[in-house]
């Protein structure tokens, strides 16, 4: 199948995916429906009790906010400014060829942001050091025998809900609505409302934390499950560490680990964006198509719209602050992927190598949602390539820069 055949497959509205997904979903639930028990509601004074570790509590909301994925407008791998632009087909002659407009690299979106206290008033700040997460929600932690527990609230103006991986949850706190056989309160996190509130709880067993032949920190994610595809690609989704029991440094992060990176390759399909009207309002008639590499390829890259990014940086444009390291520094990268159909991704560090499962590389390769944990200690210093080795996606902006000092 040509990659145009592909695309036009892939790229139906918003609407009609909605419509496939549902219809997938009741199928699915209708299966599942038979039987299986609800899990019991327990507290994190409970959770925390049966498992003797703290309770590590945090305030997050979910707000309207816009992110621009060139946000100094600067291309950082070319040292240009960078031209956003998209082609596009005039509906109004088939046969005509199409023309580069200017699109905006700026859209609304819903991001997962942390508050001081459960009043929401107060942003807690993001450090510096943590500063390359970008549009990524906040670093939950937690060692094996600990307790999350998330106050989240709904500043948005779409059902939206927290779904972990890896950890233990109780079915008031799985995020996500299926026919699971629950009712009642065990249904309040499935989908939390406009202005609404709730508690999750999350336990931290051994089956949370590394394996035995793991390093001694693991990664999870956390992402709103009330539209599995609608929510992740308007911006829903944050990262989780866990620490194996009695590895915890004082701030959380794992001993022996100098400095850690969470970085999430995806590409962001805002034509599936809760907020798609706002962001893009003429994209069922603005014949928008995806475009050549170069004059003479015949791969097919994407429209405009779908943004190739490193947590949410396109083109080189994460600060190089953000992601600096020191020569001979322990440093841990954490990767993960993105949910579309097509978000299979080759990292690639120009300069340094890494250790994944304890084998020597410098490219590693995600499918959808994958999680890669990839120890460094730089012994190269300057400022390097990181990308994605696929090579219309490292074209399409799935690029960063890394900085090792001497
Ligand atoms: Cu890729």
């Amino acid at each position: 199948m040509r990659w145009p055949t592909l695309i036009k497959q892939r790229w139906r509205s918003p609407f009609m995916r909605t419509l496939e997904r549902g219809i997938l979903l009741c199928l699915s639930a209708g299966l599942l429906c038979g039987g299986i028990s609800a899990g019991k509601s327990g507290g994190a004074a409970e959770a925390s009790k049966n498992q003797g570790g703290k309770i590590r509590t945090y305030y997050i909301a979910a707000d309207e906010v816009p992110w621009d994925y060139v946000p100094e407008g600067m291309d950082g791998i070319a040292g240009t400014p960078f031209k956003s632009v998209g082609l596009f087909m005039d509906s109004s002659s088939p046969g005509a060829k199409p023309v580069a407009k200017p699109v905006p690299t700026s859209y609304v979106k819903a991001l997962y942001r942390e508050y001081t206290d459960d009043t929401f008033h107060a942003l807690k700040p993001r450090s510096a050091e943590w500063e390359h997460l970008g549009f990524l929600g906040p670093l939950i932690r937690a060692e094996v025998g600990d307790t999350i527990r998330v106050v989240f609230r709904n500043n948005g103006h779409h059902p939206y809900s927290m779904h972990p991986h890896g950890v233990f949850y109780n079915k008031d706190a799985e995020g996500a609505p299926y026919d699971d056989g629950t009712s009642g309160a065990d249904k309040a996190d499935d989908a939390v409302p406009p202005g609404g509130t709730h508690e999750y709880t999350w336990q931290v067993p051994e089956r949370a934390g590394p394996a035995p032949g793991d390093v001694n920190s693991v990664m999870w994610m956390y992402h709103s499950h009330t539209n599995e595809y609608r929510d992740p690609n308007t911006g829903l989704l944050g990262p989780i560490l866990v620490t194996a029991r009695g590895q915890s440094k004082p701030d959380g992060s794992p001993k022996g680990v100098d400095r850690e990176f969470v970085v999430w390759f995806a590409q962001v399909h805002e034509e599936d964006s809760w907020y798609v009207e706002h962001n893009l309002p003429t994209i069922a008639t603005d014949g928008a198509i995806p475009a050549p590499l170069t004059g003479t390829s015949t791969t097919v890259s994407y429209p405009h719209f779908v943004k190739f990014s490193i947590n949410g940086f396109a083109h080189g444009s994460m600060p190089l602050r953000a992601l600096t390291m020191r020569k001979g520094q322990h440093v841990r990268w954490y990767l993960f992927s993105g949910i579309n159909d097509f978000d299979f991704h080759t990292p690639h560090w120009h300069g340094n190598t890494v250790i994944i499962n304890q084998m020597r590389t410098d490219v590693t390769s995600m499918a959808p949602m994958q999680m890669v944990t990839a120890d460094m200690v730089p012994d190269d210093p300057g400022i390097w390539l990181f990308h994605c080795h696929i090579s219309f996606h490292n074209a399409e902006g799935m690029t960063a820069r890394y900085v090792v000092t001497p």
